[in-house]
């Protein structure tokens, strides 16, 4: 998609420091992080956010949280906790429309989220 910074990222046509990727998602670290760990998973596929996917895609939004659990396990914080959050829409937060998904941990999280 032309215009998405995450695509541009995903294609590497603008730097970000990935820390996994496979044939589905991309991961990397979040350029203003509002937790010590604070990743950000982004799928291959163009999708502008939830409203934007259609069934045959659930397989993907399962294997992101795949993604998340292992990233989780492999960097120690499965245990103490971590929180996976996806903003829809400018109102709920989203910023990049591009469809993503936050990875944080490392702190003590509240709930409900602001
Ligand atoms: P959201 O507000 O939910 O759409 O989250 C977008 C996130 O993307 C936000 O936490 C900041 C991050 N972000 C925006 N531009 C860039 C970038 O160029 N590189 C990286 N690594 N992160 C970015």
């Amino acid at each position: 998609m032309r215009d998405c910074i995450f695509c541009k990222i995903i294609n590497g046509e603008i730097p970000a420091k990935k820390v996994f990727e496979d044939d589905r998602v991309v991961v990397i670290e979040d350029i203003s992080p509002a937790a010590p760990v604070h990743l950000l998973i982004i799928p291959r596929k163009h999708f502008v956010n939830a409203l934007d996917m259609l069934p045959t895609d659930c397989e993907l939004v399962g294997h992101v949280f795949q993604v998340a659990a292992a990233i989780a396990r492999e960097k120690g914080f499965a245990e103490k906790g971590f929180r996976v959050v996806n903003n829809n829409n400018a109102g709920a937060g989203q910023s990049v429309f591009h469809i993503h998904f936050h990875l944080l941990a490392g702190r003590d999280f509240i709930w409900p989220p602001g």
